[in-house]
């Protein structure tokens, strides 16, 4: 393969390495797991990423989520336009942010109520923080290798960047956060139990990514998601689905609406922006209605609700549901893709193992199914390097990490996906020899 041609990015990085924290404002867009410099990224349209020297890729990170329709589609373009010529942000509410909440209220018949706020970290900071207030306890349980972003009490066993840097208990985080923070074994009941007996009435929450997106993609086994509520429940405990990935993207209604579960409380972003800053977090009215200014506990934000990214987020959402086979066509797409893949990987008998759910996906370098944190934590992290370095040669850009979800949008085409069969069979076949 002839090597990319990457100078003006590597330049970029060079320059920006002296002002940024290793050149990039999310760590693993660093691309520092898979060996290579990063690519500085100048236009998206559809399916398709161009770097700032011309390099074309079919793109599985869409924004790591909320690209389901593909980069740069034109209605939420238009809409943003739009509403940008009558500012970009009021300190103030408005009409949108109504309409948002009612559609979401709408769509996840768990939620009655729920708050806007500009990141994913936020939300679930927030839920947290509610689930506290609500049950007047103290401690949550998390699962070993999810990530719910980055405040202080999830920086515990964390997965995405925090694991792909093998940090996943990040310096900084107080020893009194830390305690506050009980960790279980995603798809063990037991291991759940197991600490709500030990700290009995002392859990406030147990918050999950109901289907893993940041150990890669795990889905829940056949009945964890239900044991999980009521284990929960019988607890006094309150279920915290944190769905910024999941929702609007396994299901419209999200992992919730897929595995037929109503958790006390949900988180969400990515998608719900359209590409712009955004997070949400919403559940039980009883719950919701404590937070200020209706109720005691506390939580602001400047940009929160902001008009622009409202109208992204409801013209994303309004595409979706124009279209009453979106998701069905969705899910043939990412089929197409995933089902050739294991063409491949069976003609060529090799150690590896996929995971799917909807339009996430991941191919793990691993030689046994891929079901929790030690199972992803065995994969062969450097054959991952050299495979997605092999396929950005080939103009296919991959996650980049072993412990990332990769995204089908509904922009990729049959031809793209072939594409990405053809090269993931020789990149394989090269690594494989
Ligand atoms: P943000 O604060 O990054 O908007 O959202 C945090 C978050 C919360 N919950 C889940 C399930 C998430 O996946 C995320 C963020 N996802 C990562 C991708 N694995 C964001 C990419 C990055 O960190 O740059």
């Amino acid at each position: 393969m002839t090597a990319l041609n990457s100078h003006k990015s590597d330049t970029l990085f060079d320059r920006a390495k002296s002002v940024i924290p290793g050149g990039v404002n999310s760590p693993v867009r660093a691309y520092k797991s898979v060996g290579r410099n990063p690519l500085f990224i100048t236009k998206a349209s559809g399916s398709k990423i161009w770097d700032a020297d011309g390099n074309a890729f079919i793109d599985y990170v869409g924004s790591w989520g909320p690209m389901i329709l593909g980069h740069a589609h034109h209605r939420v373009i238009e809409a943003i336009r739009k509403a940008a010529l009558d500012g970009t942000s009021y300190g103030a509410p408005t009409e949108y942010e109504v309409r948002m909440a009612e559609l979401i209220c709408k769509i996840f018949p768990s939620i009655d109520m729920v708050r806007m706020v500009n990141s994913g970290t936020e939300a679930t900071m927030s839920a947290v923080r509610l689930a506290r207030a609500f049950t007047g306890r103290e401690k949550i349980i998390k699962f070993e290798g999810c990530y719910h972003g980055h405040g202080d009490a999830f920086l515990i066993k964390a997965g995405s960047g925090a694991m792909t840097f093998s940090v996943p208990d990040s310096p900084g985080v107080p020893a009194g956060v830390a305690e506050g923070t009980l960790t279980a074994t995603f798809n063990d009941l037991a291991s759940v139990q197991a600490l709500l007996d030990k700290h009995r009435n002392s859990v406030a929450a147990v918050i999950v990514e109901p289907v893993v997106g940041n150990m890669g993609c795990i889905p829940p086994e056949t009945g964890f998601l239900q044991g999980l509520q009521s284990a929960c429940t019988k607890a006094g405990t309150l279920l915290i689905f944190d769905e910024v990935m999941t929702g609007f993207r396994v299901a419209l209604g999200g992992a919730q609406e897929l595995y037929g579960i109503k958790p006390d409380l949900t988180t969400l972003g990515k998608i719900i922006g359209g590409g712009l800053p955004v997070g949400a977090y919403g559940g039980r009215r009883d719950i919701m209605e404590m937070v200020a200014p209706q109720g005691p506990m506390y939580q602001a934000g400047t940009l929160s609700g902001n008009p622009l990214a409202m109208v992204a987020g409801l013209e994303t959402l309004s595409a979706i549901m124009d279209d009453p086979k979106f998701y069905s066509r969705l899910e043939a797409k990412a089929a197409r893709l995933t089902s050739g893949l294991q063409k491949v990987i069976d003609a060529l008998w090799l150690p590896l193992k996929q995971n799917r759910v909807g339009s996430m996906f991941t191919l793990f370098f691993a030689k046994q199914p891929v079901r929790d944190y030690a199972t992803a934590a065995a994969s062969d992290r450097e054959k991952f390097g050299i495979f997605f370095r092999e396929m950005l040669e080939r103009g296919i850009a991959l996650a980049p990490s072993q412990f990332e979800a990769g995204f089908v949008s509904i922009a990729h085409s049959d031809e793209d996906i072939d594409k990405t069969i053809e090269a993931a069979r020789q990149s394989l076949a090269m690594i494989y020899r």
